[in-house]
């Protein structure tokens, strides 16, 4: 009822990319070769320079998203209902350091220094997900983000597990993983509170009426129909990083959900929300794009106060990342000095034992 798992391979709208231009670039002809075949395009390949900077952006940007995201949930580890509750939200919040870790590692690969990139998030010159510029009010907030925002995020990263880029396409499958464990924890959560007391479903509703919208624009703005061709769809679709348009996904987590928040006994909060018999899909109002792209901009409810939160705990860490760093180069050197002693100077080594300096 509530699972989002895998997509079958097959699916309207994943269509074989192929090149924009008929035209293939003098070396590029593998390139699109692997792209076409649906094979995975690794580091060492030859790739276009855009693809490149096009995925440093998405990654980065996906990887941004992933620790700037532990702030909303992490806000309420100290005041979880239960020790239980307590220990799931640790785990998740956990889980989504992890992820970032994974994504800063795919980004990595492209040549890129995970450093450079967190500067580019603390200036501002690359951005993160539009919904983590959302306060959680209350308790009932963590069991929504679980169920809406981990449920849209799965919805739009399960794809991304097919994508050409090898690494990416990787890290996506441990990520989506846990995703999915990730939105059931929420809809559990959120199925106690409407069944709990009034007051608690009261609160179950309330946060559901906030977090609809944001989770609809998650997707990024329209890019089918009239739209169709503006922003970075048509390019990602024809190299095989993205396989569905922002608006197939969007309408998919909608058809998705809305049968979840009946089994919830929550009412979505859309009066154009109904089911279409002939379209086999939900309708659903229109989503007020001003206010994603307001939110992008900076000038969402929670911006200041996430970025000024980001620059300090980055600031706060750098003797951890000094120490890190400075056990590294040690264990480099220590593994430097052995490869050059002669293995009978390493056995002795061996078997004498260690001298606590
Ligand atoms: N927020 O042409 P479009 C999570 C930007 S983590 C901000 O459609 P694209 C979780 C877009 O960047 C969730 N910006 O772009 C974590 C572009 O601007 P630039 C994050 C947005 O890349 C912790 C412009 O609008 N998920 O779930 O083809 C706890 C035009 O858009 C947004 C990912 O990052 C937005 N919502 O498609 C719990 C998934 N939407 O770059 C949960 C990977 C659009 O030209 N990313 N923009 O300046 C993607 O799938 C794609 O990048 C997007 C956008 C669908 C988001």
């Amino acid at each position: 009822m509530y699972g989002n798992d895998f997509v079958p391979a097959e699916t309207p709208g994943t269509a074989a990319p192929a090149p924009l231009d008929a035209e293939v670039e003098p070396g590029l002809e593998d390139f699109w070769r692997i792209v076409r075949e649906d094979g995975r395009i690794e580091p060492r390949d030859v790739m276009p320079e855009d693809y490149r900077a096009s995925l440093i952006r998405q990654i980065a940007q996906h990887a941004h998203s992933e620790i700037i995201g532990m702030q909303p949930e992490g806000a309420w580890i100290s005041r979880a209902p239960s020790l239980r509750r307590k220990a799931i939200l640790m785990a998740k919040v956990q889980d989504e350091a992890g992820h970032g870790l994974y994504l800063y590692a795919a980004a990595e690969t492209l040549g890129v220094d995970r450093a450079e990139l967190l500067d580019q998030l603390h200036s501002g010159r690359q951005k993160y997900s539009s919904i983590f510029n959302y306060p959680t009010l209350t308790w009932a907030d963590i069991g929504t983000i679980g169920w809406l925002v981990d449920g849209a995020a799965i919805v739009n990263q399960v794809p991304l597990c097919r994508c050409s880029y090898g690494p990416y396409a990787r890290a996506m499958i441990r990520v989506c993983k846990e995703e999915s464990f990730h939105q059931r924890q929420g809809f559990e959560a959120l199925h106690t509170l409407t069944h709990g007391s009034p007051a608690q479903k009261e609160m179950a509703q309330d946060a559901v009426n906030r977090w609809w919208w944001p989770s609809l624009m998650m997707f990024g703005p329209h890019d089918s129909g009239a739209a169709a061709g503006q922003g970075h769809t048509a390019k990602s679709m024809a190299w095989g990083v993205k396989r569905f348009s922002n608006d197939d996904l969007r309408q998919r987590f909608v058809d998705m959900t809305a049968p979840q928040a009946e089994a919830l006994g929550l009412t979505l909060p859309d009066p154009d929300l109904r089911w279409n018999e002939q379209r086999g899909h939900y309708d659903f109002g229109e989503i007020d794009f001003t206010e994603l792209f307001e939110v992008i901009r900076g000038n969402g409810p929670c911006n200041a106060e996430r970025m000024a939160h980001r620059r300090r705990a980055h600031e706060e860490g750098a003797w951890v990342r000094e120490a890190a760093l400075a056990y590294a180069e040690k264990q480099a050197q220590k593994q430097a000095g052995k490869q050059a002693q002669s293995p009978v100077q390493q056995d002795a080594e061996r078997r004498t034992p260690e001298r606590v300096a």
